[in-house]
């Protein structure tokens, strides 16, 4: 669903917004099931523990980065909706999708209690500047039904939580307690939140609970003291290629790809990166390469040939 203007004024305001009903029944069916290559089904989990013993060493312990073997989990990250909304709350179409994770939580094993923190810790080498200049979008899609029980994130609005200083961005446990909203919500709720406020994954107070999210952050590209994952290091992955040729050209470009007609693409890269994807339709970048090159580009009869 297109996410109203006015949900990211509240973002702005708030610092956070929920977006019940963000994605498609279907969706939410589709991405279940490729949640479900990843992790195990709640109740084969439960059924045996020990089994996955390594999911739950600690509460980070089950992160996974993309690529996913499902498309229909891996698109959730570039979802049309969620880039239209990252366009308009970041002010630019030239951003950077900088980080994406999968995580599952299930109850028994760790606690997911965390103290109330801005992300900025780990997502900038700075600081978020209060007028709001270079924005990130962090968010937080539930692929699961999040009731209290099952360990929801809690948020403070601006309005309490900027009355404490950015600096240290951890508080300490049980500080302003009192004014955290709880963000549950069934399977296909999206919570956009900004780096600088105040938030915490809480306790699974349940037996026998789970949740699962998807985690999918956005800022303006080209500021380097913005970021969290290279993805060329995740390059030599084999879902990799699959994903990248699956995705658009635009979608490729969120992750770093040269848009077509940039300098970076002649004769030698446009041949050797199709052979490094030979599932990618190259034509975009051929097409432009060759508009380019009826104008002396660079893509051009002598330019890069070898
Ligand atoms: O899991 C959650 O609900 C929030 C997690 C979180 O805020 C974090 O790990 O930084």
């Amino acid at each position: 669903m297109r996410i109203p203007d006015a949900a990211l004024d509240r973002v702005r305001t708030d610092g956070f917004a929920v977006i019940e009903g963000f994605l498609t029944d279907e969706e939410v069916a589709l991405a279940q099931d490729g949640l479900f290559r990843e992790f195990p089904r709640p109740d084969d989990y439960f059924a045996d523990p020990a089994a996955n013993a390594e999911l739950v060493d600690t509460q980070f312990s089950g992160i996974r980065l993309p690529p996913y073997h499902s498309w229909d989990l891996n698109r959730l990250a570039f979802h049309p909706d969620l880039v239209d909304a990252a366009e308009r709350f970041c002010g630019s179409t030239d951003l950077q999708l900088y980080k994406v994770e999968l995580w599952p939580k299930y109850s028994g094993a760790v606690d997911y209690d965390q103290p109330l923190h801005r992300d900025y810790g780990n997502h900038s080498l700075v600081v978020p500047r209060a007028d709001r200049r270079w924005p990130q979008l962090t968010t937080f899609l539930l692929l699961s039904d999040v009731t209290e029980a099952d360990g929801p994130t809690r948020v403070v609005p601006r309005s309490v939580g900027d009355q404490e200083p950015l600096w240290p961005a951890k508080l300490p446990p049980g500080r302003l307690a009192e004014a955290e909203l709880s963000v549950t919500g069934s399977a296909g709720t999206l919570l956009l939140y900004t780096t600088d406020v105040l938030h915490r994954g809480s306790a699974m107070v349940g037996d026998r609970r789970s949740r699962f999210m998807l985690l999918a952050d956005y800022s303006v590209r080209g500021n380097p003291w913005m970021g969290m994952i290279s993805w060329p290091r995740l390059a030599n992955h084999p879902g990799w290629a699959p994903m990248m040729a699956r995705a658009g050209v635009r979608e490729r470009e969120l992750f770093g790809f040269p848009p077509p007609g940039h300098v970076y693409w002649n004769r030698q890269t446009l041949r050797d990166v199709g052979l490094r994807y030979p599932e990618m339709d190259m034509s975009p970048y051929l097409a432009a390469a060759r508009d380019e090159a009826t104008g002396d580009g660079d893509a051009g009869a002598g330019a890069g040939a070898r």
